[in-house]
C-alpha cells in the first residue's frame, strides 16, 4: 500500500512536537500542525496525487517546502528532518507532551534539568519529589502530573476507524485474491464501528488444505510476524497496527463471526442467556449437550436465544439485549437517509473549494440541500467572516440558489461562542441566515461550571440553532473540554436547539454514548461533515457509523428531513 495521508500527518505532528520542545519559531511549528490537519482530514491519497502529477501546493497550508517534504515521505516512507530531530531528542518526549498540563516548555525543563525522557522517568521523579523543585512546577503540578499518569494507559495509540478502514480494504482485497479463500470479514471493534480500533480481527473461510496463513504473512505491509499457526496468525503492519487472522470452519462461521465481533460484554450476556436455556454458546457454535444445533450464521445463533438479529454497532451490552427482548431495537439510521449537510466551509474562509463547487459536490451525492457554515470573525487564523463579508456571502448564496431549482443552498455560519457566552456576530446579521451553527474554539480550559454557563448563555440567543462539535475532543490529540453535557442537553431540549454529530474523522463529536444520551432526552442531532473540500463530504458515512453506535434512527436526526420540514423545526419560522 502506498504511504497513507495519516502517516504523513503523523510525521508532521512529530516534527511539530519536537520543534516545539526545541523552542523553534512558533509559526514554523504551526505550519507543520496545519499541514498535519490537512492530511488527516483529506480523502484522496497524497501519494496518488503525486503519482498523477497534481500540484500539492494547492492544498491548504502546503507551500513549496512542505510539498517537497511530502514527496520525500511518499518516496522513502520517512523524513530526514524528523530522523535528525529524533537523533537529538529522545522519542519518549512525544508521550510526555500528551500528558495534560505538560506543554513543550515544561517538557524541555524536565528533560534539560532532570534528564527525564519518558513517562516512567517522570513518574519516578514526581514520586520522589524532584519535580516540585523545578521552577514553574510546584507541589500541586507534581500531584496533578502523577494523577494524569495513573489515569491513562501509555503506549501505542489506538487507530482511528477511518485509517483502519483503508488498511482493511487493501488487506481484504489481498486476502480475497487467494484462490482458496471463500469469505473474508473484518470483525472486532472495526465491525462494531468503534471510533478507534486497538487491533484488527480478520476472519476467513477457505477450501481445505489452503495456504492462507502463508499468503497472509507474506503481505507487503507486514513488518513482523508475531505468531503463525494453522488457524490463527498475528502480524504487525507498517505503522504499528496489529492484525489477527483466524480461519473459521464454514459450519461455525456465524458463531465465530459473532464471537470475534464482540464486544466481550455483549458475548458474555448472550452466552448467559443461552445458559438459562441449557445451551452452550462459544466461538464454534451453539451446542445442546455437545450436539451442534446452530452457528452457521449469526441469525441462527440469535434465534436460539429468542432474540432478533442485533446490529454489530449495538453490541456493547448497553441495553441492546433487553431492547431486543422487547422487540424495541432502534431502526438504525443509514447513509441514504441523509438529505443534506449543514456544516461545510468554502474558500471564502479556510475551505479549499468555491461555493459553486461545494454545491455541485453535495448535489452529486444526492442531497437536496447544503448549508454554507463558514467561520466567524474571531477565527482570524481561518480568515473568519465579519458582518460585512457575511452580508456579501449571503448575496452570493442567494444568487446561486436562484439558479438551482431542485437544490437549496442555505445561509448559515459557524459562529464562535466567545468566552463570555456572547455570539461573535450581531443579531442584525444572524437573523438574515437560515440557521446557525455555534461553536467553542477558544478558552478550552475554563472550569466545568464556567464552560457550561458560557454555552448556556449562548443558547439564550434566539439565533442559536446547533451546537457544533459539543465537547471539542480530537481523537488521540485533545481531550474533551470540561462541560456538563446533561445540563446542555436539558437546555437544548427546552429551547429547541440541536446538537451536532461532527463527522470529521478526528472529531466524531458527539460520540456514540452522548448520542444515546441526547436521544433519551429528546434532543435532536444534526450529522455534519465540517467539510473543507469536496471530497470530505464523504465523511458523512463516518458520522453515520458513530450515530448507529449511538442508537440513532432517521427520526432523531434533523438533516434526514426535507428542508421544508427542517425549517419548521427552527425557532422563528
Ligand atoms: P479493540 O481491538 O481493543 O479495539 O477491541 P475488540 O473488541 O476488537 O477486542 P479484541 O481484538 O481484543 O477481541 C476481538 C473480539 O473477540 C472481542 O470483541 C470479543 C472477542 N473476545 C476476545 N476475548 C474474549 C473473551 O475473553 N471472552 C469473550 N466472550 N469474547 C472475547
Ligand atoms: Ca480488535
Ligand atoms: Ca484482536
Amino acid at each position: 500500500m502506498p504511504v497513507q495521508n495519516t502517516e504523513i500527518a503523523d510525521i508532521f505532528n512529530k516534527v511539530a512536537d519536537l520543534l516545539d520542545i526545541e523552542a523553534a519559531n512558533p509559526f514554523r511549528v504551526a505550519a507543520y500542525r496545519r499541514a498535519a490537519r490537512t492530511f488527516r482530514g483529506m480523502t484522496p491519497n497524497a501519494a496518488d496525487m503525486v503519482a498523477e502529477g497534481r500540484d500539492l501546493t494547492k492544498l491548504a497550508g502546503i507551500g513549496d517546502d512542505l510539498a517537497e517534504k511530502i514527496r520525500e515521505i511518499i518516496e522513502t516512507g520517512t523524513l530526514g528532518q524528523l530522523e535528525a530531530l529524533e537523533r537529538r531528542l529522545p522519542t519518549g518526549l512525544y508521550d510526555l507532551l500528551r500528558i495534560p498540563g505538560l506543554g513543550p516548555r515544561k517538557v524541555r525543563a524536565l528533560h534539560d534539568q532532570l534528564g527525564i525522557a519518558d513517562v516512567g522517568a517522570l513518574k519516578r521523579a514526581a514520586r520522589s519529589g524532584d519535580v516540585r523543585a523545578l521552577k514553574g512546577f510546584g507541589r500541586k503540578t507534581e500531584a496533578n502530573l502523577l494523577a494524569a499518569i495513573r489515569k491513562k494507559k501509555w503506549g501505542q495509540p489506538r487507530t482511528p476507524w477511518h485509517a483502519a478502514e483503508k488498511i482493511v480494504q487493501a488487506l481484504v482485497a489481498y486476502l480475497e485474491a487467494d484462490d482458496s479463500v471463500k469469505q473474508v470479514c473484518a470483525a472486532g471493534s472495526f465491525r462494531r464501528r468503534q471510533s478507534t480500533v486497538g487491533d484488527l480481527d480478520i476472519l476467513v473461510t477457505c477450501r481445505r488444505g489452503s495456504a492462507i496463513m502463508a499468503h497472509f504473512v507474506a503481505y507487503e505491509d507486514v513488518v513482523r510476524v508475531i505468531a503463525r499457526g494453522e488457524t490463527k496468525s498475528s502480524v504487525e503492519l507498517r505503522g504499528g497496527l496489529q492484525v489477527d487472522l483466524r480461519k473459521l470452519p464454514q459450519i461455525g462461521y456465524g458463531a465465530g463471526l459473532h464471537y470475534f465481533t464482540g464486544s466481550k460484554a455483549h458475548n458474555i450476556a448472550v452466552r448467559k442467556r443461552g445458559q438459562h436455556k441449557g445451551l452452550k454458546i462459544n466461538e464454534y457454535g451453539v451446542f445442546d449437550n455437545d450436539a451442534r444445533i446452530a452457528g452457521r450464521t449469526e441469525q441462527s445463533l440469535y434465534d436460539q436465544v429468542d432474540l432478533p438479529y442485533i446490529e454489530p454497532e449495538l453490541r456493547e451490552d448497553r441495553g441492546e439485549i433487553a431492547a431486543a427482548d422487547r422487540n424495541e431495537l432502534p431502526e438504525l439510521i443509514r447513509l441514504a437517509d441523509i438529505r443534506g449537510d449543514l456544516h461545510v466551509h468554502t474558500r471564502e474562509t479556510d475551505g479549499q473549494h468555491s461555493l459553486e463547487e461545494m454545491a455541485a459536490a453535495a448535489r452529486e451525492r444526492g442531497y437536496a440541500y447544503l448549508a454554507i457554515s463558514n467561520h466567524s470573525a474571531s477565527m482570524t487564523v481561518a480568515n473568519g467572516l465579519d458582518a460585512g463579508r457575511l452580508a456579501k456571502s449571503i448575496d452570493a448564496i442567494d444568487a446561486l440558489d436562484a439558479q438551482m431549482d431542485d437544490f437549496k443552498i442555505l445561509k448559515s455560519i459557524e459562529v464562535d461562542i466567545r468566552p463570555d457566552g456572547t455570539l461573535d456576530l450581531p443579531d442584525e446579521i444572524l437573523k438574515k441566515l437560515d440557521l446557525t451553527i455555534c461553536a467553542v474554539h477558544s478558552a478550552f480550559d475554563l472550569s466545568r461550571q464556567k464552560q457550561t454557563e458560557r454555552i448556556l448563555r449562548a443558547m439564550d440567543s434566539p439565533y442559536f440553532n446547533i451546537l457544533a462539535h459539543p465537547t471539542g475532543r480530537l481523537l488521540n490529540t485533545r481531550d474533551p473540554y470540561a462541560v456538563d453535557l446533561e445540563r446542555l442537553m436539558e437546555a437544548a431540549a427546552a429551547r429547541g436547539c440541536f446538537m451536532e454529530l461532527n463527522a470529521h474523522p478526528d472529531r466524531l463529536d458527539l460520540k456514540a454514548l452522548h448520542c444515546q444520551m441526547a436521544r433519551e432526552r429528546g434532543v435532536k442531532i444534526a450529522i455534519n461533515t465540517d467539510a473543507h473540500n469536496m471530497d470530505s463530504l464523504d465523511h458523512m458515512r463516518l458520522g453515520i457509523g458513530e450515530a448507529r453506535r449511538g442508537w440513532l434512527e432517521a427520526e432523531d436526526v434533523i438533516n434526514t428531513r426535507p428542508w421544508e420540514a427542517l425549517k419548521k423545526m427552527l425557532p422563528g419560522s
